[in-house]
């Protein structure tokens, strides 16, 4: 594959290979088993091969080491497919992520669906390496490639009643689990507050270890967002949505006294089952890293997002 600039790459130069051959020969032949047995035949399938290039290097990056590869992409929740960790890396295999559109609507100027050459064009993209930490305790570190939410809001020209932003993840019942298997609501939502995703450091990923994001990590593209947990990065978005009011998010309607609509790392708010003051690093070492869990997982820069809020009430 030719290595060209982030501004003139076309999405499909960075489908990873293997799905981009399959879905070649299931053209040429017509055949879906074919394609299958190509993805069979590759017990890697399920690796971006596709290297992503031109990105520079973001500030806000920690400097503190990158999580092994393996355990990022093979360790994940992600329960569309499947609510073990071990197995969205298996069950996301074959997951078809190209073609894509999002549609970003609602309360904005020009409404847009875009498609993935358009996303990859909507900003410079960068790599930033941030702290990655899960309500259930553990953490990574990730080299996410992105760029800001901001800049894709920016495109369609939120209006003045725009006050929070709602995402919706790609939901496919023939591919994926169902509600009711999964105990959560499908398609999987999320929210933010206009202002939180407007702070530079909410990032639209769009890869990781300089590659394109695996499905397991939510590709095509996916939310980060460091300073609260995990499960507010919602993946594989497919429609963003600018509203007035608080938009439902799947984990608060699941369980509302574990999961609030902030949902900013604090180690002195305790879920219902478990302390939030200490995080395992898992990849370090043989059996993870225990480490003090830190307010905004160390993200201070946000707090002034939250200034005259009682941090233990919104949580
Ligand atoms: N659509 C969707 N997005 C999701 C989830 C999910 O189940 N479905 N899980 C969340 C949770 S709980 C975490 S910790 C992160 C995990 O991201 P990673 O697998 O890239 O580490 O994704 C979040 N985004
Ligand atoms: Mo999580």
């Amino acid at each position: 594959m030719s290595i060209r600039k982030a501004s003139d790459l076309r999405y499909s130069d960075v489908t990873p290979r293997q799905e981009y051959l399959n879905r070649r020969r299931f053209l040429a032949t017509g055949s879906a088993a074919l394609g299958a047995l190509g993805a069979l035949a590759n017990p890697f399938a399920a690796r971006a091969e596709a290297k992503l290039s031109g990105y520079s290097q973001s500030p806000f990056s920690t400097d503190e080491k990158p999580s092994p590869y393996s355990a990022v992409t093979s360790y994940n929740n992600y329960y569309e497919f499947g609510t073990g960790k071990d197995e969205p890396v298996k069950l996301a295999r074959n997951y078809r992520t190209s073609p894509w559109t999002v549609t970003i609507e609602g309360e904005v100027a020009k409404p847009k669906t875009l498609d993935l050459d358009a996303i990859m064009k909507a900003a410079p993209l960068e790599e930033r390496i941030y702290r990655h930490r899960c309500v259930e305790g553990w953490s990574f570190v990730i080299p996410w490639i992105g760029f800001p939410l901001s800049a894709l809001l920016k495109h369609v020209e939120p209006t003045s009643k725009a006050k929070y932003v709602a995402f919706q993840s790609y939901y496919d019942p023939k591919q994926m689990l169902s509600s009711r298997e999964a105990q959560i609501q499908f398609p999987y939502v999320e929210g933010l507050r206009l202002d939180e995703a407007m702070h530079p450091l909410a990032l639209i990923s769009v890869g990781v270890y300089g590659e394109v994001l695996p499905p397991q990590n939510g590709a095509p593209l996916r939310l980060t967002l460091p300073w609260k947990y995990g499960f507010k990065s919602i993946k594989s978005i497919a429609k963003i949505r600018l509203v007035d009011k608080q938009p439902p998010t799947t984990w608060n309607i699941a369980w509302a006294q574990a999961y609030g609509f902030y949902s900013n790392v604090n180690p002195e708010v305790d879920h219902p089952t478990h302390s939030q003051a200490m995080e395992v690093r898992l990849g370090a070492g043989m059996f993870g890293q225990r480490m003090k869990t830190r307010m905004f997982n160390g993200y201070d820069q946000v707090a002034s997002l939250y200034s005259g809020m009682d941090l233990r009430k919104y949580y």
